[in-house]
Parts: structure tokens; C-alpha cells; sequence
């Protein structure tokens, strides 16, 4: 494929022998753009396809979301943009085709949220389906949470979708417009850059949390992945690109994105892919290790079994989970040598002996390798507790989970460091024996209190 971008530098090169730069502008590479319903709504298609016209001198086709199932039209050019959230069967199969002969697929933001079963073009709650295989058969991914803002993001690997970016440094995000998904990343996607995710409208000033999702108020999550499909690429992006004016970050990236380069660029990194996972503060490969990263969230009843209400404090990334009877989990102010924050959980109905809760973090940009040792500290206090313990868990390829676990004392203890060092077992090796994603908790089975901070999970030398 990109044979039209062939035809480009075939024509620039005509022009520059024969004198004339006409030639060159009038052939542009052959982009379409498939805009969903929900994008429609937010801005005129015409604009946006002016708007990128004007930037970059590329005068996209808009395409209409039934010509997705259609291959030959596919065929006729080289990369196709869709922000498309209904795709039926047929057009999730048709994208395959184009993408693995040799097609560039960007699919943004809502893309793939549902499958259009009944194939009638719209979106029938009733019977559409979410869907999530497809989605990730074809793009590597799937979405988590959709109409999300992001706080900040981070380019994970150099690659050439970020050609103009710092890698590994965190910016703040342009825009606050809910218009994002976070991204759930298979084995087949490579992430090359992850973000904070919060609920829309986080950036205004007052603003105050409700749950992103049960029990969890902001995550880090991929953002930007791509994978190889047969001759072609997909690149997925978690932003709905539609909706954002191609300034600043935006413009850098829509160039990049559609510089015929990036296609054989990232071909190039996807074959020889950097496999090390991303850390955070103290080389931890999970998130908010200190619990620094607060959300002021807001409630009415209780949720989860979490019977705290009004305005507490949530720990970005990390999910509370409790089981029989009512517990209390928040973060609570407290300075140590990490910050001025820690996790609290308790249950004090002398009944709940036997009921238990635990804060969970899920992070699926982590690849714990066989072979390697890694080391779980974590900083816990108690009060009356019957148990109580932290761990990490990794999902293996056939779906089971190995457990590397650390326990508490009974009782009561003041603040005390825990560590364990624990080594993936060889015997699980063999070609990514060891699914992407780590789970991570800390909790305790009451009545009683337990305090947690400084929970970080590294890589040590090997
Ligand atoms: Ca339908
Ligand atoms: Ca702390």
C-alpha cells in the first residue's frame, strides 16, 4: 500500500524536472475520515477536513460510516481516520482486510465502542452490543472508560507518532473537553504513551469528583498504541482527534500522523519493540506509590461498601473494594518522609470480624518478566486488625494468576516498613508467558483500622 504516497514523491520529483511545483500539489495522499454520530454533534465535519487542509495541505474524503464494510472503497486510499463508535460486523471485518493489506487505520476516541448487530446504522441500546472483542481484534485495544479528560500524558517510547515530543516526561494536557477513552492494551498493541485520566470537567476551578467508576475517581491508563495488523498498522488513539483544533501538541501530532514517514516509522518500532515497562516516583512501576495524587471526591450515599459521604479524599489509580459489612476507605492527611497523604481503611461494627476490605490498583502498561526479581515495600499501620497483607498478582497467558504476597501481624503495630523480594519463576518463560498487567492491593480483614502509604513495586538488579 501507500502507493498514493508513492505517487507523491513520483510527482514532486516530475515537477522538480520539469520546473513546476504544480504537479506535487496537486496530488495529496488519500486520507478518508469516518466521523461517528456523537462528533457530528460537536463539530461539522466540513470544518474539520478545511481545518486540516489548511494546516497540512491534505484535503481528506469524508466518508460515510457504511463505506467502512466496503473493501474496494477502503482500497483506494491509504489511510482512513475513524472515530466511528457503532461499527457493525462487516465493517470491523472490512477494516481487517484494508488495514492487513497494507492500510493505515487511525482509529480515535469512541471508535469501536459498539457493535452495530442489527447493521442498521444506529445505535440501538437494545440490541447493539458493547464491543470489545472486535474492537481489540482489530486495534490491539479496547476502551475502559469513555468521555474522560486528561490531566497530563507521557510518551513512553521514542517512536515517530511523537517525533516532536519529550519522552518520558509528563505535560500537561491542551484541553479539558471529556471527549477521551482510556484504553485497555492487549499483548498485540505497543503503548506509546499513557495518561492520567479524570472525569470531565476536572480542570475547572472548584470542581469536585464523582466516581469515574465504582469506587475509583482518576487512573492512569494507555492513550496512544499501535500495532501491526499483517502489512498495515493500526494506530489507536484514546483522544477524539475531530474534536480538537490542530494547535499546539495537536498540530505536532497530526502532522506526525499524517506524514507518510510515520506509517514505515512505526512498522520499524513495532517490529523491534521496547519492551521495558514505565516507572513513577521511586522507580515504582505502578502509579502513585505515595498517594500524593488526591481527588477531592463527592458522594451522597454509600458506594461499594464504602460508607464514608460528603467530600473525602480518593487516591488516583486505586480502586477500594470491600466484602460483608460496611467499611470506611479515604485518604487521610498525615506527613512522613512520603508526602502528607495516606490510605485508610477500617470497619468498627464489632460484627465485621471475618469481612474484609483492600485497596486495588490495576496497571496494564506493566510487563513483569520471567526471570527478573523485583521488590513490593510497602509502609502500613494497624490498629486491632485480625489480618492483613499486601501483594501483586500477574496474570499469566492462560488466564490464571501467580500471587507473590507479604502479611501483616495481627493486632495492632505502628508505622513499620514491609518488603519482599520476589522472582517471576522461569518456568512460566516462553514467548510473553506473562499477559501485560499487574494487580496490586493492600488490605485487612477487621473490625479494626489499617494505614498504608509508600507502596511501590520495582525492578531491582538482576
Ligand atoms: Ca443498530
Ligand atoms: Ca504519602
Amino acid at each position: 500500500m501507500f502507493r498514493h504516497f508513492l505517487h507523491i514523491a513520483a510527482a514532486a520529483w516530475i515537477a522538480m524536472l520539469i520546473g513546476s511545483h504544480s504537479a506535487a500539489q496537486e496530488v495529496g495522499p488519500k486520507v478518508a475520515f469516518v466521523f461517528s454520530n456523537r462528533t457530528t454533534k460537536a463539530v461539522k465535519p466540513e470544518t474539520v477536513v478545511a481545518r486540516i487542509d489548511e494546516a497540512f495541505g491534505v484535503k481528506p474524503t469524508l466518508l460515510d460510516r457504511k463505506s467502512q464494510a466496503d473493501v474496494e472503497t477502503l482500497r483506494t486510499y491509504d489511510m482512513v481516520v475513524s472515530d466511528a463508535e457503532l461499527v457493525g460486523p462487516s465493517a470491523f471485518e472490512a477494516l481487517g482486510t484494508f488495514v492487513t493489506g497494507g492500510g493505515y487505520l487511525v482509529a480515535t476516541g469512541w471508535f469501536g465502542r459498539w457493535l452495530d448487530v442489527d447493521g442498521d446504522g444506529a445505535l440501538d441500546p437494545k440490541v447493539d452490543k458493547l464491543a470489545p472483542n472486535a474492537s481489540r481484534r482489530l486495534t490491539g485495544c479496547d476502551i475502559r472508560n469513555d468521555g474522560l479528560a486528561v490531566l497530563k500524558m507521557r510518551v513512553l517510547t521514542r517512536n515517530p507518532v511523537f517525533r516532536d515530543f519529550h519522552v518520558n516526561e509528563w505535560i500537561p494536557y491542551p484541553v479539558q473537553v471529556g471527549s477521551s477513552c482510556s484504553l485497555a492494551i492487549g499483548d498485540e498493541a505497543l503503548a506509546l504513551a499513557e495518561a492520567r485520566y479524570q472525569p470531565a470537567g476536572a480542570g475547572r476551578p472548584g470542581f469536585t469528583y464523582s466516581y469515574l467508576a465504582p469506587r475509583l475517581s482518576a487512573r492512569y491508563d494507555c492513550h496512544v498504541a499501535a500495532r501491526k495488523l499483517g502489512q498495515g498498522v493500526v494506530l489507536r488513539v484514546g483522544e477524539s482527534l475531530f474534536r480538537i483544533e490542530p494547535k499546539g501538541m495537536f498540530e505536532a501530532f497530526w502532522r506526525n500522523v499524517l506524514e507518510p514517514e510515520t506509517f514505515r516509522g512505526l512498522i520499524a518500532a513495532l517490529d523491534t519493540p521496547d519492551e521495558r515497562s514505565p516507572t513513577y516516583e521511586h522507580k515504582s512501576l505502578l502509579p502513585n506509590p505515595d498517594f500524593e495524587e488526591v481527588c477531592p471526591t463527592k458522594t451522597d450515599k454509600a458506594s461499594g461498601g464504602n460508607r464514608v459521604k460528603g467530600t473525602f479524599l480518593m487516591p488516583a489509580g486505586w480502586y477500594f473494594n470491600s466484602w460483608r459489612y460496611d467499611h470506611y476507605a479515604r485518604i487521610e492527611k498525615c506527613a512522613n518522609a512520603f508526602g502528607d497523604h495516606v490510605l485508610l481503611q477500617s470497619a468498627d461494627d464489632p460484627a465485621a470480624a471475618g469481612a474484609g476490605a483492600n485497596w486495588v490498583l490495576f496497571h496494564d502498561l506493566v510487563n513483569l518478566r520471567p526471570g527478573r526479581t523485583y521488590r513490593l515495600t510497602v509502609l502500613a499501620k494497624a490498629e486491632g486488625i485480625t489480618r492483613g497483607g499486601a501483594g501483586v498478582q500477574v496474570r499469566r497467558r492462560n488466564g490464571e494468576w501467580v500471587r507473590f504476597d507479604l502479611a501483616f501481624p495481627a493486632g495492632s503495630f505502628e508505622w513499620r516498613t514491609f518488603e519482599k523480594n520476589f522472582t517471576v519463576p522461569m518456568d512460566a518463560a516462553g514467548d510473553k508467558a506473562f499477559r501485560r498487567g499487574v494487580l496490586a492491593r493492600v488490605g485487612f480483614v477487621g473490625p479494626g483500622k489499617l494505614y498504608a502509604d509508600h507502596f511501590v513495586l520495582e525492578e531491582i538488579e538482576n
